[in-house]
């Protein structure tokens, strides 16, 4: 008798404890596991509009974060595309030489081509216009004057150094002159 009584007292304790277990979880189960239409207004109104809100507000003004990785990346796509720029440096355009040494550049409606040639100091540069319009080549301290089609003018450069130089009929041709050793 006495055992069977032990038994029926942990019996009714376990289901007690079995009971106090699932009335303790309801609260927090109840929300995703019972009914999903009833919980959801309460977890979404109360945890979802103030908590998102109270964070996103507390971490916008701390604003500055995303700004700061922005300048970072600008630094690190000039560092490549002056890398570009560097390894494409060496082929410069070279212009077509003459027979005589001198190096020529065409003149076409509306442009020098090539636009930038590299010549040796004392290296004479023939411009020959060979465009259907007027025009003409002029430096910081030279001019050709204007140029008929097939007219050419040639001009020497004695020093190392850029030069620039442009179409003064039309001011958007420009060409320039690099002389190096
Ligand atoms: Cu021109």
């Amino acid at each position: 008798m006495v055992t069977w009584l032990i038994r029926g007292v942990l019996a009714v304790g376990i289901l007690v404890v079995g009971l106090l277990a699932l009335a303790s979880r309801p609260p927090d189960s109840p929300s995703p596991t019972t009914a999903g239409a009833p919980p959801s207004p309460t977890p979404a109104g109360l945890p979802q509009s103030p908590t998102p809100a109270g964070v996103p507000q507390s971490s916008m003004p701390g604003g500055a974060p995303p700004s700061a990785p922005t300048p970072t990346a600008e630094p690190f796509v000039q560092r490549v595309v002056s890398r570009v720029a560097r390894e494409t440096q060496a082929p410069f355009p070279t212009s077509t030489p003459l027979p005589s040494g001198a190096a020529l550049v065409s003149i076409v409606d509306f442009g020098y081509m090539p636009g930038t040639i590299r010549v040796h100091p004392g290296q004479t540069v023939v411009w020959r216009n060979d465009g259907r319009e007027e025009h003409d080549v002029t430096g910081e301290d030279w001019h050709s004057g204007p140029m008929e089609p097939t007219i050419e003018y040639r001009q020497t450069f004695g020093t190392v150094g850029t030069f620039t130089y442009r179409c003064s009929i039309h001011t958007d041709m420009t060409g320039i002159i690099i002389g190096i050793q």
